[in-house]
């Protein structure tokens, strides 16, 4: 761990065996982190070539998404940025990428054991995107007052395809404000560098923001909303050709034991079929 911050802490997977990372220290350090700062940055969570096999894919795949329009399928999330759906396919279907097991380990410690993979897609802010307004993913749940006070019921987990830093934009946070019941516009924010490889998970009630794209390449985000159970998000999704996951049926045959179910909400028979790594 490395802090440059009071609460920009940053946590290196690399030293975490990769067996069983939920028993690890590190893990329950950014889980711990989530809990008090609302976010935590894992670095070194996937190779840095195969994101760049990533983006590359990205680019060829989705290419008629990066014009500055709003498509039925698609979010317009601010000026000049689109949340996408993503096809559990090619590169995008690789466990490493969509459950991570660092990242897994930390959704599980800091969720349950039952947390699911809710959606799946891409936030992509084009060049000259301005920053975006302040915002938490959804309101908060009953929109009552003990809301900031309970445990977390989702995160997001943000995978960047290129470098995430003051030239391309990245998503500024405020650190603690999943506990807040409002934006406190005197409190300042972190905008942390996620380099290629690394990648930020933050609590749905964080106030966050995507800074400005001052560059000439657009920046590809992949996300993932891991929540408990139960929940859906009721606010992203309110387009009929919008898709929380997008996949083929054999997809949901490929995926690894101990991964299952998460995809326990689209198909009950996964969560009895999982069980540890094979
Ligand atoms: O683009 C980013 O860095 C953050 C995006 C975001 O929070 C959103 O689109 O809701």
């Amino acid at each position: 761990m490395n802090e440059k911050a009071a609460t920009l802490v940053r946590i290196d997977c690399r030293g975490i065996s990769g067996d069983d990372p939920g028993t690890s220290d590190q893990i329950r350090l950014a889980s711990d982190c989530l809990v008090k700062n609302g976010y935590a940055i894992l670095d070194h969570v996937i190779a840095e070539d195969k994101v760049a096999a990533l983006k590359a894919e990205f680019d060829a795949r989705y290419a008629a998404y990066l014009e500055d329009r709003e498509l039925d399928d698609t979010l317009k999330t601010g000026n000049r940025r689109f949340m996408i759906p993503i096809d559990f396919s090619g590169g995008f279907a690789d466990p490493s990428v969509y459950a991570n097991p660092f990242v897994v380990a930390v959704v599980r410690a800091a969720l349950d054991q039952d947390a699911i993979l809710e959606s799946y897609g891409a936030i992509v802010s084009l060049p000259g995107a301005q920053a975006q307004h302040i915002h938490r993913d959804n309101p908060l749940l009953f929109g009552a007052g003990i809301a900031p006070l309970l445990p977390a019921h989702a995160l997001n987990f943000a995978l960047p395809l290129i470098d995430m830093n003051d030239e391309h934009g990245t998503t500024a946070l405020w650190p603690g404000s999943h506990r807040w019941l409002e934006h406190d516009k005197t409190a300042p924010s972190q905008a942390p560098e996620i380099p290629v490889g690394s990648c930020v998970l933050w609590d749905f009630r964080t106030f966050h923001s995507g800074t400005a794209n001052r560059s000439e390449t657009h920046r590809p985000m992949v996300y993932a909303t891991f929540a408990r159970r139960w929940y859906r998000d009721p606010g992203n999704f309110y387009k009929t050709a919008q898709r929380r996951l997008s996949f083929e049926p054999a997809f949901l045959r490929s995926v690894p034991k101990g991964r299952r179910k998460l995809f326990w909400h689209v198909d009950p028979s996964l969560a009895a079929e999982d069980g540890p790594e094979a």
